[in-house]
């Protein structure tokens, strides 16, 4: 079978899947030379096996508003591949979720969790709830009806979620609180958790540090670092807070910040007292970007204009581009403005955020480039570190979660070029991370036999 093959039986199984078929057409364009390396993975069928989700829940969530009134939601868990551990992946509340956003999700994690060498199955789930503008019992109540269901579904040794989008530390307690109840038990079923009640240190942090120390490792390898670095950085919250955070401790600024109404552009730099800020206004008093500044004279604000061809906040001089909002926020006028302005590194914090056209800009164009399915990696590793510490029922220091993300992020760095270097295409991070994560999941697959 050629790509065309390949590509024609999924899209014909999920034609209305947009999200889901730009994921599969990433990774099988990585892994075709792999597939003819292999004979008996196509035998196997590995590949079409890969792309069809092991159990898909759809289900109602019903819960009540302050008003009074019922409101009707959808809950979704995809549950994609336990080849090499229980499902692991995050939940997603936002109205933009569909079961096409969820499958890419999940398909992009299986490969992400192989990578992070933590034995973690992959999946992924959510509901169209949007969280924005709900009290904060509505967002309780809803939790609780969205775990009502779940919960029948997944168990500690079985299928373990987290946040994404719109689920955070608030979210993850009301879950948890729902799942203990239900089942009268207290297990690691869900990562996240706040500490004091079997959460890990460095678990919040985790996403956006693994990020930039990836970024570094990535400039280590090309003579550089990102000491002195102009970081250009998308979204404000979980990930981009800890991205931000973590571009300071190096020595880099960090002059941007959005969320979906606009950015923000301190040229200065946003410093560590400006990110308490951020956080602050974000995390506790859940307002608007634009509010940043307001308070800081020598930043602008500006609407993103979602008609536009191009998001102007990519359109800034920099070093280093770090988008960590959503999926296809960087199109490819946004590459070429990126390139033209001089930028040498894209590291994806989000999941799939550079659409296609956009990475073949970058890497055409010699920008080092790395996809969020091992850049962003250190989130779900640490939360394989959670499950583990849960597991063994003890709690490892700051300094001894932080060391293990560290080394985490190193080698997946390492195990993505090496894999790029073996299949003929060196320093690409895409290919190499695609074939990495697929050798590791197929080689489990083929062991367990047609099942
Ligand atoms: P949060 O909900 O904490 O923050 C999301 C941010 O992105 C907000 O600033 C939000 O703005 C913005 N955003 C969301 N949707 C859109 C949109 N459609 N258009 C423009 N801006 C948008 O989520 P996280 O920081 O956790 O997640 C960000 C990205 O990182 C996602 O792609 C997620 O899948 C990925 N990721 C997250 C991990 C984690 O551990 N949390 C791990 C690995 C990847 P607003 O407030 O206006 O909605
Ligand atoms: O996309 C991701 O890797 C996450 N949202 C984190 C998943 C997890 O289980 O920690």
């Amino acid at each position: 079978m050629t790509i065309h093959d390949y590509l024609a039986f999924v899209k014909q199984r999920n034609a209305h899947e947009p999200e889901f078929l730009q994921a599969v057409d990433e990774v099988i364009q990585s892994v075709i030379p792999v597939l003819d390396r292999h004979a008996e993975y196509r035998k196997l069928r590995l590949f079409e096996r890969m792309t069809e989700p092991e159990r898909l829940i759809s289900f109602r969530v019903n819960w009540m508003d302050d008003q009074g009134q019922v409101q009707v939601n959808r809950g979704y868990r995809v549950q994609m591949n336990s080849a090499i551990g229980p499902y692991k992946g995050g939940l997603r509340f936002h109205p933009s979720v569909t079961q096409s956003v969820l499958k890419f999700l999940a398909f992009e994690q299986v490969f992400k969790n192989a990578l992070t060498g933590v034995p973690m199955g992959g999946g992924k789930g959510g509901s169209d709830f949007d969280p924005k503008g709900k009290s904060e019992n509505e967002v309780m109540r809803f939790c609780h009806a969205f775990m009502g269901e779940l919960a029948r579904h997944i168990d500690h040794r079985t299928d373990v979620p987290a946040g994404d989008i719109g689920v955070g530390g608030r979210e993850i307690g009301y879950l948890f609180g729902a799942y203990k109840k239900i089942k009268n038990e207290f297990t690691g079923v869900l990562t996240g958790k706040g500490i004091g009640w079997g959460g890990s240190l460095i678990r919040t942090e985790a996403t956006g540090y693994g990020l930039i120390y990836f970024a570094e490792n990535m400039m280590q390898h090309a003579g550089s670092s990102l000491k002195g670095k102009v970081c250009l950085v998308s979204g404000s919250g979980n990930v981009s807070q800890y991205a931000i955070e973590k571009i300071i401790h190096l020595g880099g600024k960090a002059v941007t910040a959005s969320d979906s109404n606009g950015f923000i552009y301190d040229e200065s730099g946003i410093t560590a007292e400006k990110l308490e800020f951020l956080k602050d206004l974000k995390n506790n008093r859940r307002g608007r970007i634009k509010e940043y500044a307001d308070k800081f004279k020598g930043s602008v604000y500006k609407d993103i204009d979602a008609k536009s061809d191009h998001n102007p906040l990519w359109a800034l001089k920099a070093d280093c581009a770090f988008p960590c909002a959503t999926q296809n926020e960087v199109n490819e006028k946004d590459c070429k403005n990126l390139v033209k302005n001089g930028v040498k590194l894209l590291a994806e914090g989000a999941n799939m955020p550079t659409t296609p056209e956009g990475i073949n800009v970058l890497i055409d164009n010699g920008v080092m480039y790395a996809p969020g399915k091992a850049s962003n990696a250190g989130g779900v590793a640490t939360s394989g570190l959670e499950m583990t510490q849960n597991y063994m029922g003890n709690n490892w220091t700051r300094e001894q979660v932080d060391e293990k993300l560290h080394g985490i992020m190193k080698s997946i760095h390492e195990i993505s070029l090496a894999a790029a270097k073996e299949y003929g295409k060196p320093g690409n991070y895409m290919v190499g991370a695609n074939i990495a994560g697929f050798v590791k999941v197929a080689k489990a697959m083929q062991a367990q036999g047609v099942i």
